[in-house]
Order: structure tokens, then sequence, then C-alpha cells
């Protein structure tokens, strides 16, 4: 296995595929993904157009489905649901499809929505993603973080970064045996350094900052979370997500 981090999707080479994607944005699209799967959702189908959301949700019936996500942070307006994995309670999201668009986490899973095998990451679901990779042992993996509007973000790469130490723990690999590019060293050393107080690293980061202020701060410690759930989602069709069973 050799494993490339990609900090954003900007960043990923347009002319290659990986064998397996894994799709990060911790602050907060893909640890709303997993909680709402965990939560018992049908799927989540993501949407980086709004417009495009309106229409494909308009077919499914409407007690089936939930329309949720954010601009800058906040509520779609006449959505059911804004971009916060504490709203995705069982009594909430169970066998319902979320619709969902966020500004970036999105947009990241459209750019590997080709990949033979793409799943999410985020802390809250790191352990599965990890037992995952070691039993499928995908030749390829990249771990995409979905950044910010093009711009690097800490806590995306610090997540794969994660992912790298337990691979290396679990999987008994040496670092320089599975990197296959230097941002992975990079991401390693980063996770090192916050791992013990990711919650700290979340407050000084920019979007961390940004959600701050719209005080989403249990949100953060939320998202800083990590293994808490077992679940794993994949890509069944581009763009929707399910539990891997
Ligand atoms: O950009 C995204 O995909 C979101 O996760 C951003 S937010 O945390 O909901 O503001």
């Amino acid at each position: 296995m050799k494993l490339f981090v990609y900090h954003t999707p900007e960043l990923t080479p347009e002319d290659s595929l990986p064998d397996c994607a894994v799709v990060i944005d911790v602050l907060r699209a893909t640890t709303t993904i997993a909680t709402a799967l965990d939560s018992g959702a049908e799927a989540v189908q993501a949407f980086s157009d709004i417009d495009i959301l309106m229409e494909k949700s308009e077919n499914w019936l409407p007690d089936k489905r939930l329309r949720a996500g954010e601009r800058g942070g906040e509520k779609v307006a006449g959505f059911d649901l804004g971009n916060s994995p504490l709203d995705c309670v069982p009594e909430v999201v169970a066998d319902k499809r979320l619709f969902l668009t966020t500004t970036n986490g999105t947009r990241a899973l459209q750019r590997v929505a080709q990949a033979p095998i793409v799943i999410t990451a985020a802390q809250v679901n790191r352990q599965a993603v990890v037992n995952y990779l070691l039993e499928k042992q995908p030749l390829t993996v990249w771990l995409v973080g979905s950044g910010w509007q093009g711009s690097y973000s800490v806590e995306d790469t610090a997540c794969g970064g994660a992912i790298i130490e337990l691979l290396v723990e679990q999987g008994k690999m040496s670092l320089e045996e599975i990197a296959g590019n230097d941002e992975v060293i990079g991401a390693f050393s980063l996770y090192s350094q916050w791992q013990d107080d990711l919650v700290t690293m979340f407050h000084k980061c920019s979007h961390g900052q940004r959600l701050l202020l719209l005080n989403c701060h249990e949100d953060l410690e939320y998202c800083a979370k990590t293994d808490i759930m077992d679940v794993l989602p994949i890509q069944k069709d581009p763009g929707v997500l399910v539990k891997q069973s």
C-alpha cells in the first residue's frame, strides 16, 4: 500500500486516480456524514450545487428526505438541517436520505468521485477507515483534505496523519514503506504534535475560528473526538455514500 496526502482537492493530480480515495473534511462535512450514517440515515447524497440538490431531492418522498447543508457555515435558507453533526441524531435522520451541500467537503468528494473506491474519514471514524484499508490493502490510497476554498486546512491534514499513525502501528509498516509523497511524513508529524489536544488546534485554525464566530463550540469538541464510531461511509454511486455493511 502506498499513501499519498493531498492537502486540497485542487492539489490532487488530474491525470490519474488512486485505487482508493479517502476524503477528509473534519470541520465538518465528513464528521456529519459519518454521524448521520451511524444514526441510521439511509444514505448521504452530496452536492456542491444547491440548485441541483433541489432538483434531485424533489424526486424523493418528502418524508424520506432531509435537505441539509451550509453556506458560510450557516444553514441554507429553507433547508431542514445545517451541517452540524450534532443535529444528526437517530430521531431526526433514521431511514432518511440526507441531501447534503457544503462549501468544501462536497467539492472534494466530486473531485475523486470516479475512483473505484471512495470512502470518507474524520476523527470520529478513523479506526473504521484504518480497519478497511488494512483489510482491503488497496495499492494506492489518496488522503484528500477538503481545505477551504482552495487553500490548506490544517485539521484535514492532521486527520490524514491520524490515519497514517494507526496504519503504521496496526499494519506493522514503516512510514518510509507506505509514504508515496512527503506530505505523508508532514501529516504524520503534524498529528504527532497535536494528537493530545485537537480541540486547541481547532480553536487556533482558521476554519475553527470561523465556526467559533457562529457559536459552534460544541461542534469543535465533537469533531475532535477520535475513534468513537464504527462506521465506514463508502460511495455506492457517484456522490451517494452509504454505511458499509
Ligand atoms: O466546507 C465544508 O464542507 C463544511 O464542512 C464547512 S462548515 O464547517 O459547515 O462551515
